[in-house]
């Protein structure tokens, strides 16, 4: 099942960030560099797109080198954006940051006009403590897990510069089904909103592909491609001692140490997609998203003129003199007459 997580306060955050924007000079959207596709917020790239915007590819330590120089690639490509890759612990590189904002914008600063940036992204992927780095102190709270900034937080940089801190943020439907899993692998969903097993078995099916002989190390598997995922994950379960009584492996158990072990780093720097599989990702999603808007603009057509509360379009004029009573019959079963239990999704 597809995962969504959209709860009251992202709702909220999402009003702060519209009313904030008025008074923001530069925005910087962190992603994931482990999933730079899917971590990208199409929501916050609307809510922001009045102003210039720095997209940073955090904690890069984490991500596969040879997909994050193609992914800096496609971002700094497109208008008006400019994208970089960090370890938002590293404060010297975090500090980098700071001219790039003066650059963007150079009319702000001094008293009169302080420099303004709003620091936005998904859940966990370094806002926090890319704030603490560039002010170098612990001036937010910063944990790994997902919604751990409740309200946004102003902090001073110096007189002059103020950074603001928002909560993560996801959108109210994610219409890439692949990048509901990898943002539940990287941590970004809260714990009650995807089943383990599930995510898990995601996480593998990608991972034997690229990244097998990582997963052949890891848990010591003569083999992993010729394996389908339940059995790859029993594999790994039985390896690593996830057994409950009777000796049988424990899945639940094996997929949460799966997903600790990508979190983690413990199967090396991986990054989930590509440019081009995140581009056929999306081109499927949005397919299907309007196949699904369509058939619901049907239901809902087709209810409304049921309950009268619009009128039955009128039909096509008859262009054939004959009189023909089936053309009446076939009229009657076009789209914009289903029946109710056609219309059932
Ligand atoms: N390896 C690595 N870990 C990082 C990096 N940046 C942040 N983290 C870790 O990621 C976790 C989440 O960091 P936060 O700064 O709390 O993330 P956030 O985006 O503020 O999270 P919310 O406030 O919950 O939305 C913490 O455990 C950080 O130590 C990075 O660049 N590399
Ligand atoms: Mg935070």
């Amino acid at each position: 099942m597809a995962i969504q997580w959209f709860p009251g306060h992202m709702h909220l955050t999402k009003q702060v960030i519209t009313e904030r924007i008025k008074a923001i000079d530069v925005v910087i959207e962190l992603l994931d560099a482990r999933l730079p596709g899917s971590s990208a917020n199409p929501m916050l790239a609307q809510l922001t797109a009045s102003r210039p915007t720095l997209k940073v590819l955090n904690k890069q330590d984490m991500a596969d080198p040879l997909r994050t120089a193609p992914w800096l690639t496609h971002y700094n490509s497109q208008p008006g954006t400019r994208a970089i890759a960090l370890d938002s612990s590293d404060t010297a590189a975090a500090q980098r940051l700071i001219a790039s904002c003066r650059a963007l914008a150079p009319l702000r600063g001094g008293m009169v006009k302080p420099m303004r940036v709003l620091i936005c992204g998904i859940p966990n992927v370094g806002k926090s403590t890319l704030i603490n780095s560039l002010v170098r102190k612990r001036a937010a709270k910063a944990a790994d897990e997902a919604g751990v900034t409740k309200a946004e937080q102003r902090i001073s940089l110096a007189d002059d510069f103020y950074l603001y801190d928002t909560p993560g943020m996801l959108w109210p439907r994610i219409i890439v089904a692949k990048s509901g899993y990898n943002l539940a692998a990287s941590g970004a969903v809260g714990r009650n909103a995807f089943d383990d097993e599930e995510v898990a078995l995601e996480l593998l099916d990608y991972l034997k592909g690229p990244y097998a002989d990582r997963l052949q190390a890891r848990y010591k598997l003569s083999e992993v491609t010729g394996l389908s995922d339940d059995e790859l994950l029993t594999e790994i379960g039985r390896k690593r001692g996830a057994l409950q009584s009777g000796g049988r492996v424990n899945t639940q158990k094996a997929a949460e140490l799966v997903i600790n072990d990508f979190r983690t780093g413990q199967l090396g720097p991986i990054t989930l997609e590509t440019p081009e599989e995140f581009d056929l990702w999306l081109a499927a999603g949005q397919k299907l998203d309007a196949e699904r808007q369509v058939k619901k603009d049907a239901i809902e057509l087709n209810r409304l003129i049921k309950f009268k509360k619009i009128p039955r379009p009128p039909r096509a004029p008859n262009t054939d003199t004959r009189q023909d009573p089936s053309q009446d019959q076939s009229q009657d079963t076009s789209s914009d007459a289903l029946t109710p239990d056609e219309t059932q999704p």
